[in-house]
C-alpha cells in the first residue's frame, strides 16, 4: 500500500493502518511543505509526526513533538529575546533537528536522513519525503503591514491561521523532483489511499511536486480518499481556512469533488476525469454524497480510538475493493 500524508490526522490514520495491515508493506510519502529552517536548524514537522506517532515517540496530547517534552531550549531563547516564540521547539525534538541538519549540511539528501532516522524509531513502515528538494509553503496575507508572504507555520501557529489567506503557495515545488522511490511506489502500488490529511497543504503540498500528481492519476492500483472533513466541519486544525483560501466549499462533497474522480463515469453530467479518486469515503452524517465519476461510501470517520481507526481503514480498503 502507498499513503500520502501530512501531519497529526494523516499520522493518526496511519497508526491505522499500521495495525490493520502489520504484515502488509506500506509506503507513506511524507509532506515537506511544513517544513521549516529556525536557529538554522533544518525542522521536518510532518515527516516528524508520522516517524514518532508510528514509532511510539509521539506526545498523545498534543499530536506532534515527543513525549516527556520539555522546553527549556525555547525559554532560554526567549531570556535571550530570541524567538519565535510561537513555535513549540522542543528539547526532546531538537535532537532529530540537529541530527537532520548535520547529515544534510554534510550533503545526504533529505530522503538518507529520514532513513537513517527511522532506524531508531522503526516506525513499520517505510516513509519517504515527497521531494529531496526544497519545497516550502508560504501563505499570501494583508494586515497593518501590508501585503505579504510568510511561512505556513507562522500563519497556523502565530495567526492561528485567523488572518485569511489569500494565497498558500508551495515554494519552490516548480523545480522540485519527485524523491527516490516516489513515483514507483505510486505505479507498484495495490493499493493507494490519502488520509484525512489536510486537503490543501499536506495533501495538496504533496501533489504539487511535478510528476506526483500523474503518477497518482495512471497508477493501476485503486485510489481511495478519506474525508477529513466530517458533517461541514474539520475534525481538527484549520483545513477549513486553508479551503477558503483556494475557493473550496468546507464539506465532505466540496473536496471530494475538488480531488475529482480518476475516470469519467457514467455519472450525468460525465465526470470531469482530470481527479485522483476512483473511491471517497465519508462520514455517516454524509452519507448521500455525490461525486461524479466516484464511488462514495459512509462510515464513522471520528479517530476517536485505534479499533475506530482500524474499522475506518478496513473501510477505505472495502471502498477500494482490495
Ligand atoms: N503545532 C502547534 O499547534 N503548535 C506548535 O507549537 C507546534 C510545534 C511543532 C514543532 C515540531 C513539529 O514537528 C510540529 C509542531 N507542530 C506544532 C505541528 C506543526 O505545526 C504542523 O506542521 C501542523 O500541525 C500542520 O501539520
Amino acid at each position: 500500500m502507498t499513503a500520502l500524508a501530512g501531519g497529526i490526522g494523516g499520522a493518526r490514520f496511519l497508526r491505522g493502518v499500521q495495525a490493520a495491515l502489520a504484515d502488509a508493506d506500506v509506503t507513506v510519502v511524507g509532506n515537506t511543505g511544513d517544513d521549516i529552517i529556525l536557529h538554522r536548524l533544518n525542522i521536518s514537522p510532518d515527516l516528524d509526526t508520522v516517524m514518532y506517532t508510528l514509532g511510539g515517540g509521539i506526545s498523545a496530547e498534543r499530536g506532534w513533538g515527543r513525549e516527556d517534552e520539555t522546553f527549556t531550549v525555547r525559554a532560554e531563547l526567549a531570556e535571550y529575546g530570541v524567538g519565535p516564540a510561537w513555535f513549540g521547539l522542543g528539547d526532546r525534538d531538537l535532537a532529530t533537528h540537529l541530527v537532520r541538519t548535520q547529515m544534510l549540511a554534510a550533503g545526504f539528501s533529505l530522503s538518507d536522513v529520514t532513513a537513517a532516522l527511522c532506524q531508531r524509531w522503526r516506525p513499520g513502515i517505510r516513509l519517504i519525503p515527497m521531494s529531496d528538494d526544497r519545497v516550502e509553503t508560504h501563505v499570501v496575507i494583508s494586515d497593518e503591514a501590508g501585503r505579504r508572504a510568510i511561512h505556513f507555520q507562522e500563519w497556523w501557529l502565530r495567526l492561528r491561521a485567523e488572518v485569511p489567506a489569500e494565497a498558500i503557495v508551495s515554494v519552490g515545488a516548480a523545480d522540485a523532483k519527485p524523491a527516490p522511490g516516489v513515483l514507483d511506489a505510486l505505479a507498484e502500488a495495490d493499493v493507494v489511499l490519502l488520509p484525512p490529511s489536510n486537503p490543501v497543504v499536506s495533501i495538496g503540498s504533496i501533489l504539487s511536486v511535478p510528476g506526483i500528481r500523474d503518477a497518482l492519476r495512471e497508477t493501476a492500483a485503486p485510489v481511495v480518499g478519506v474525508s477529513p472533513i466530517i458533517g461541514g466541519s474539520p475534525v481538527r486544525g484549520m483545513a477549513d481556512a486553508c479551503l477558503r483560501a483556494i475557493g473550496v466549499e468546507t464539506s465532505a462533497e466540496a473536496v471530494g469533488r475538488h480531488y475529482g474522480a480518476r475516470r469519467a463515469g457514467e455519472g450525468a453530467p460525465p465526470a470531469r476525469a482530470d481527479g485522483l479518486l476512483d473511491g471517497w469515503l465519508v462520514d455517516t452524517v454524509d452519507a448521500g454524497v455525490t461525486v461524479p465519476g466516484v464511488r462514495v461510501t459512509a462510515h464513522p470517520l471520528l479517530m476517536s480510538d485505534l479499533d475506530a481507526t482500524v474499522a475506518i481503514v478496513r473501510a477505505a480498503l472495502e471502498l477500494a475493493g482490495v
